[in-house]
């Protein structure tokens, strides 16, 4: 493998979960407090997808990354980035759902929100939990940082 990828999202999204899943862990997420390399992953704190101050870091460390993968909680009913936040990245772009298992997904609302920062690019929609979507997401993710 040569390429990496980055994994963005809010706080609580389920990045670092998803992360555990992709590579088969079964140790629960802690909270991430800085930049956390593991293999071809580049885990990031919510904080950085949502304070504004925090887009520099994730422009600069982007260039680490063959592609950004911007997640969206399904739970969630907002969307942490702003309006095209994907064209502000040099590289592609990909979409994430998690928490397809919570009572309270709802995946239309997600995938809505996502467009809207993400254009046409490809969505998955996820949980960590039962590890629905996650081998097609792994497979693909695999695909592009072995290009
Ligand atoms: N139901 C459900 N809950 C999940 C799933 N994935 C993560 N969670 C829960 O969501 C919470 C946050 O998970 P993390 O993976 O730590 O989230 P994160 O995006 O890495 O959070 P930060 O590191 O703070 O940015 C935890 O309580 C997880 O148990 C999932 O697939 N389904
Ligand atoms: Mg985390």
């Amino acid at each position: 493998m040569t390429g990496r990828v980055m994994i963005i999202g809010a706080i609580e999204a389920g990045k670092s979960s998803l992360v555990k899943a992709l590579f088969n862990d079964e140790q629960p997420a802690r909270k991430t407090q800085a930049l956390e390399y593991r293999d071809w992953v580049i885990d990031t704190p919510g904080e950085y997808s949502e304070n504004p101050m925090f887009y520099r870091t994730l422009m600069a460390t982007s260039l680490e990354a063959t592609i950004v993968v911007m997640v969206q909680d399904a739970t969630r009913d907002r969307n942490y980035f702003p309006p095209g936040f994907a064209q502000g990245f040099p590289q592609a772009c990909v979409g994430v759902i998690t928490k397809v298992d919570h009572p309270d997904a709802d995946v239309q609302r997600a995938e809505g929100y996502l467009r809207q920062s993400l254009g046409d690019a490809r969505i998955f929609p996820t949980s960590s939990y039962t590890s629905e979507g996650v081998p097609e997401l792994r497979a693909y993710l695999q695909e592009i940082v072995s290009e």
